[in-house]
C-alpha cells in the first residue's frame, strides 16, 4: 500500500491559506500542488493582463504557503515536462511522490468540475472533493432555497444572507428598518464630480517576470500588461480593500451607477480580481464597510449597497449557476444569432460609450458593473448578439472573470439568454439611460436624441427593434407592458422607419474575425 503524502491541488483561483483541502492537513504529510497551465491560459485568449494577474498571485501563494511551513511542487508554465493540463498535472504530480491519495476543493467551474471527476480514474487513488468554504451559502442549501420555489429572485436570497452573516442586522431586523436603499443608488453623475484616482501597485520582480513571459507566449491575446496595477499578494489585496474603504465607499452608493469618461473606474472598489482569486475574503470586506457605517464614516445606503453586491448578488449568481448549468451555457431563448461585432475588439467604434468601455476592458481589464450592464450588455441584447460569442468575450476580457461568476451575469442578467430565471425582465434601455447615467453622449457622433437615420443614437431604434422581434416572447411579461403600449401607440410609419433604421445600423457590423477568443486554428 503506497504511504506517501495526500496530494493537495489548489487551483489558480484557491489562493487562500484556510482553504478547506488544506485544513485538517499536516504539512509534513501533505504535498501541495500549483500548476500554471498552458490549457487554463488558453481554453479561452484570456486577457494578457488576467493571465499574469492569475500566474503572478500563484507564485506569490506558494511562497505564502512555504514561509507557513507547506511542502509545496509548483509546475511552471515553461516546464518542457508539463502536460498542460490540470488532469495530466495532477497525474504526473501523484506518480512523483508516490501519492496515497488526492484531496481538493470543489472547482470554480462546470468544465473544470468535469476534469477532477476523472481524477480517481485516471490517478488510481481516492480522490475527496470539499466544498468551498469561502462562500457564505454552501450549494446544497442554494439547491434547497431554490427548490422550494416558483421563482428565485436575488431579494429574498439575499435578505437570508443578511439573517445568516448578521450583517448590517439587529436581531432579525435590518439596519434601517429596510433591506434595501437601492433606490437612493441610481443618480446621474453631478456637474465637477471628480471620483478619486484608483490605487494602483507597481509589479515587483515576480510580476515583472510574469509579464515578460507573458508578453513573449501570450503577447498575440487581446489586451495589455503595459498599465498592470492589479494586487497579486493579500497584503497588497488588503491595502485595495482598506483604500476603497476610506476613499470611495462614502460615495460608492450614490454613484454606482453613474458613468463618466476617462474615469475608468468612478467610486467601484475594484476588489473582484481579488477576491475571486481569494485573496479577499468577501465577509471580511462587507465586515469593514459596516464599520465604517458604525463609525459614521459611510451613510447606510452605500454600505448597504456594497454588502448587497457581495452577500447577496454574488452569492446568488454563483448558486444559480451551479442550478442551472450544463443548459446555461447553451442558453438561447431569445434566439440571438448575430456574431460578435469586431470592434469590441478594436474599440473602432463611433458609439462613444461603447468604444469607452472597450478600451478600458483592453488597457486595465476592467470596466465597472454599469458598463457592462448598461452599455456593452445592453448593446448586445439589443442587437441580438449570439450569447456564446458574447459570453466567450467576457470570459476572456475581465480580471475577475471565471465562468461561475461571468455566464450567470452575461447570459442571464444581460442577455435573458436563460428565459427569465435570473431576472424578472431583460435589462434592455434605449440612448436615453446612458444620457442620464453618463457624459458620454455630448461628444459623441451621434446624437442621443434623434430616434431614427443615420446619425440618430444607434441604441434607440434598436431598443424598439428588440421589442419588435422579441414581441412573442416578452409583451405578455407585465414589466414590459408600458414598453410595448407605447410601440403600439406609434404610427405605422414611424414604426417602420425606427424597424428600417435599426436594420441599416445593424448591416453596418462587421462581424469579428476568428480566433479573438479562441484558437480555430484545428
Ligand atoms: P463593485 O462595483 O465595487 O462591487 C463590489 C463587489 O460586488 C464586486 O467586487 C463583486 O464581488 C460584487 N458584485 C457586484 N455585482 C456583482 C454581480 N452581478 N455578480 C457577482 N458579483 C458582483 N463579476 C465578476 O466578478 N466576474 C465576472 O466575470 C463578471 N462578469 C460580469 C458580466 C456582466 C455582463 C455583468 C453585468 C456583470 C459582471 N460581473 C462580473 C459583476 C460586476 O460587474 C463585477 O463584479 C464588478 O464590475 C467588479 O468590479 P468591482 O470589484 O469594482 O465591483
Ligand atoms: C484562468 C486561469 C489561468 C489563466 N491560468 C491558470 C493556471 O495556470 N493554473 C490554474 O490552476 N488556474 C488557472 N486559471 C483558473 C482556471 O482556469 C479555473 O478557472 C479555475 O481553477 C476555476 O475552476
Ligand atoms: Fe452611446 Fe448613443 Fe450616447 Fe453615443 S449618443 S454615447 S452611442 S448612448
Amino acid at each position: 500500500m503506497t504511504r506517501g503524502p495526500l496530494l493537495v491541488p489548489v487551483l489558480g483561483d484557491q489562493l487562500t491559506p484556510t482553504l478547506s483541502s488544506l485544513s485538517g492537513c499536516t504539512p509534513a504529510d501533505t504535498m501541495v500542488l500549483l500548476m500554471e497551465l498552458v490549457d487554463e491560459a488558453t481554453y479561452v485568449r484570456h486577457h494578457q493582463a488576467k493571465i499574469a494577474l492569475i500566474l503572478s498571485a500563484m507564485r506569490h501563494f506558494a511562497d505564502e504557503l512555504r514561509a507557513d511551513g507547506w511542502r509545496v511542487d509548483y509546475v511552471r508554465l515553461d516546464d518542457p515536462a508539463s502536460t498542460g493540463s490540470f488532469t495530466g498535472e495532477v497525474m504526473r504530480a501523484a506518480q512523483r511522490h508516490g501519492a496515497r491519495g488526492v484531496r481538493v476543493t470543489e472547482p470554480g467551474e462546470w468544465r473544470v468540475r468535469q476534469m477532477i471527476d476523472g481524477w480517481a480514474d485516471a490517478t488510481g487513488l481516492p480522490v475527496e472533493v470539499l466544498s468551498d468554504t469561502r462562500f457564505v451559502c454552501p450549494l446544497p442549501d442554494f439547491f434547497q432555497w431554490a427548490a422550494g420555489r416558483r421563482e428565485s429572485r436575488m431579494e429574498y436570497f439575499y435578505r437570508d444572507m443578511r439573517r445568516r452573516t448578521g450583517l448590517l442586522m439587529h436581531g432579525d431586523q435590518p439596519e434601517g428598518g429596510r433591506w434595501n436603499f437601492d433606490a437612493e443608488n441610481r443618480s446621474g453623475p453631478a456637474p465637477g464630480l471628480n471620483p478619486p484616482a484608483p490605487l494602483v501597485f507597481a509589479p515587483d520582480a515576480v510580476t515583472q517576470d510574469v509579464i515578460a513571459m507573458v508578453r513573449d507566449r501570450f503577447g498575440h491575446h487581446f489586451g495589455s500588461v503595459d498599465r498592470f496595477g492589479w494586487p497579486v499578494t493579500r497584503g497588497d489585496a488588503a491595502q485595495l480593500l482598506n483604500h476603497f474603504i476610506t476613499h470611495r465607499l462614502p460615495q460608492f452608493g450614490q454613484w454606482q451607477d453613474a458613468m463618466l469618461a476617462g474615469h475608468d473606474t468612478m467610486f467601484h472598489a475594484l476588489i473582484a480580481p481579488a477576491m475571486n482569486l481569494g485573496l479577499i475574503d468577501p465577509v471580511d470586506a462587507c465586515r469593514a464597510a459596516q464599520a465604517a457605517y458604525q463609525a459614521g464614516h459611510a451613510p447606510l445606503a452605500a454600505v448597504e449597497g456594497f454588502v448587497r453586491q457581495i452577500i447577496g448578488w454574488r452569492e446568488y449568481i454563483r448558486g444559480m449557476y451551479w442550478l442551472t448549468m450544463p443548459d446555461l451555457a447553451d442558453a438561447n431563448a431569445l434566439n440571438a444569432t448575430r456574431p460578435l461585432p469586431e470592434f469590441w475588439w478594436t474599440g473602432e467604434t463611433r458609439m462613444r460609450c461603447m468604444a469607452q468601455a472597450v478600451r478600458t476592458t483592453h488597457d486595465n481589464a476592467y470596466a465597472h458593473h454599469i458598463q457592462r450592464l448598461m452599455v456593452l450588455g445592453n448593446f448586445a441584447l439589443l442587437a441580438g448578439l449570439r450569447p456564446q460569442d458574447v459570453s466567450d468575450w467576457f470570459l476572456a476580457v475581465y480580471a475577475d472573470a471565471y465562468e461561475w461568476v461571468e455566464l450567470p451575469n452575461v447570459a442571464g442578467m444581460a442577455l435573458h439568454a436563460d428565459g427569465g430565471r435570473l431576472a424578472s425582465k431583460p435589462y434592455a434601455a434605449s440612448g436615453a439611460y446612458i444620457n442620464r447615467m453618463s457624459d458620454y453622449c455630448g461628444s459623441c457622433h451621434y446624437a442621443v436624441k434623434q430616434k431614427t437615420g443615420p446619425q440618430a443614437c444607434p441604441f434607440n431604434a434598436l431598443y424598439w427593434h428588440f421589442l419588435d422581434r422579441n414581441a412573442a416572447k416578452l409583451a405578455r411579461n407585465p414589466r414590459m407592458a408600458q414598453m410595448y403600449a407605447t410601440w403600439n401607440r406609434m404610427g405605422e410609419d414611424k414604426r417602420a422607419d425606427t424597424i428600417a433604421s435599426a436594420e441599416a445600423f445593424l448591416a453596418t457590423l462587421q462581424p469579428a474575425r476568428p480566433g479573438w477568443a479562441r484558437d480555430t486554428s484545428s
